[in-house]
Parts: C-alpha cells; structure tokens; sequence
C-alpha cells in the first residue's frame, strides 16, 4: 500500500478539483495555477494524500472529452508530486489513470470501480499503484435512477455483494488484494437514507476484509439533515462541522482513510481523538 496506516489514524486523502461544475466547490479550482496552490494549501494542512480529479461526479453531470479531462488533470498531479506530494488520481478512464501514472500519481481513486472502463485494471495491474474501488451503478447524468435497493438486507448488503464483484474482477486483471481498498460511494446511486444505512453497516462491508475509505464530505444528505425549518437544505459550505463529527465516527470506527475537502478540520478532530485515546 503506497501510504501506509500510522498510529491507527485514517489516511486524510485531501480533495482537489480541477472542474468547472463539482458541486462541493465548482469551479474554484478550474485553473491548473489555482489547483495546485490549493494542493499546496491542503498539505501545509496535513493531507495525506491528494486526490486530483478532473471530471465532475455530480448528479446530472456531463462527462467532459478525455483530452479535457487530460488537460485539466496531468500539469496539477505534475506540479503536486514535484513538490513531494503523494497524488492519487481521481478518475474513471484508462487514457487518465496511465496519463496521471506517468506524470507521478501513485494511487488511482475509480469511482466506478471499473465499470465505466474495464481496461483501467488492466493499467493499474502493470504498475505499482494503489487502487481505490468504489461502489457504483451508472454515470452521474442517470445514477440517481438506479437508487434502489430492496433486495433483502438492503443497501448495505447491495454495496457488499457489488464490491464483492469488483474485487473478483481486479484479482482477475491481476491487481494483487494489498494494493486495493474499497469505498461505499456515498451519494453515488444512493438517496440520503442509503448514505446513512451504509455509515451505520461499515462492519458489514469490513467483512470483505480490505480496507475502507468513505467520502462523506459536504454531501447532499448533509444538506438535507441540516436543512432550514422551510426544507431548504443547508448550503454546501455550511455542512463542515457535521463532516467533521462523521470523521471522528469513522476514525472511531477505523477506517482506513477518509476523502475530504477541509483538511485543517480534519486533521483537528484526529488530534482531539489521538489526545483521548492516549494513555
Ligand atoms: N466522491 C466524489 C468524487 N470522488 N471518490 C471516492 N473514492 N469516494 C467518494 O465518495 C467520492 C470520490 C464526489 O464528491 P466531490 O465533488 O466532493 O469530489
């Protein structure tokens, strides 16, 4: 595994988006210049990993033409491991993720869990990269269709059985089991009782025996919880302090890492738990 768990502590993968259109900071970081000073920013911060996407995941969104997602992405993960930086990619296709090995990413972040392109296993079995699989059912412009579980056990044992798949599918591609780490794809085809079903059933997806990481920064199910009297929910940029609250559950838990926007919180709340759990 490229970044090791230390002291117990989740991995902090800080988020970087060079998109015009990610719901959790749309456009802020679209310029390679202001995506790499937020790199930056994110590891004087204390992130672990960053993880530098280039395509929007939104629900609704439009995929943008691979030569987009190259430009946006590759100057960013050049610049960021020039600075030492441990980069993961953030991205679905084969042309990106062998692009972004090249250009020094060491991990790979496929939120499709190679469903969107199988050949992406393929490359990430002939490097050395780190391979976060995570569970998913459609592109962002139809998944919300596909939110339904009502097989027995629900969603939890959905996820389970799904990523149960894709792991067969890796060992076939020839990814060796110590290089991989599965997520539950929190807000990817799933309603916001689903994101809560699957926090709550993490030790039913531990039982897959690889480690886990959880993306559940700024989310939509967060604006629903925290939503005004009148329904409207919370704006996207008010939802950190409940971010933050999952984390030390998810820390508690012992997850393997965590993906989130506000490194410099996140980094607080494992230092209050690293100070309670001292002895
Ligand atoms: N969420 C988003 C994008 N990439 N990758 C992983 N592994 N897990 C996630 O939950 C995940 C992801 C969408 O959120 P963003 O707009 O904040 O990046």
């Amino acid at each position: 595994m490229v970044v090791p768990t230390v002291t117990g502590r989740p991995v902090v993968m800080g988020v970087v988006n060079v998109t015009p259109d990610s719901f959790s900071d749309g456009g802020l970081y679209a310029d390679t210049e202001v995506a790499v000073a937020h790199g930056r920013r994110l590891l004087a911060d204390g992130a672990d990993i960053l993880d530098i996407g280039g395509e929007s995941t939104r629900p609704g969104a439009t995929r943008p033409l691979v030569s987009e997602e190259l430009d946006r992405v590759v100057p960013v993960i050049t610049a960021l491991t020039r600075d030492g930086a441990v980069v993961s990619v953030d991205t679905m296709r084969s042309e990106v993720a062998e692009a972004a090995l090249a250009a020094g990413a060491r991990v790979v972040n496929d939120v499709s869990g190679g469903l969107a392109d199988p050949r992406i296993l393929e490359v990430v079995a002939g490097s050395e990269a780190t391979y976060v699989a995570m569970h998913w059912r459609a592109h962002s412009d139809r998944m919300q269709d596909h939110a339904s579980y009502d097989e027995p056990g629900g969603v939890v044992a959905a996820v389970r059985r799904e990523l149960g798949a894709r792991v067969d599918a890796m060992r076939a591609a020839g990814i060796p089991d110590d290089r991989v780490v599965l997520d539950p794809g929190l807000g990817f085809a799933k309603r916001a009782e689903h994101n809560w079903e699957l926090l709550q059933g993490l030790a039913e997806l531990d039982s897959l025996g690889f480690p886990l990481l959880v993306g559940a920064s700024r989310k939509s199910y967060l604006g629903t919880l925290l939503a005004a009297p009148d329904g409207t929910p919370r704006p996207v940029d008010e939802r950190e302090e409940a971010g933050h609250a999952i984390t030390m559950l998810l820390a508690q838990h012992g997850v393997w890492g965590v993906r989130v926007h506000d490194v410099r919180g996140t980094r607080d709340v494992l230092r209050v738990l690293e100070r309670m759990e001292a002895r």
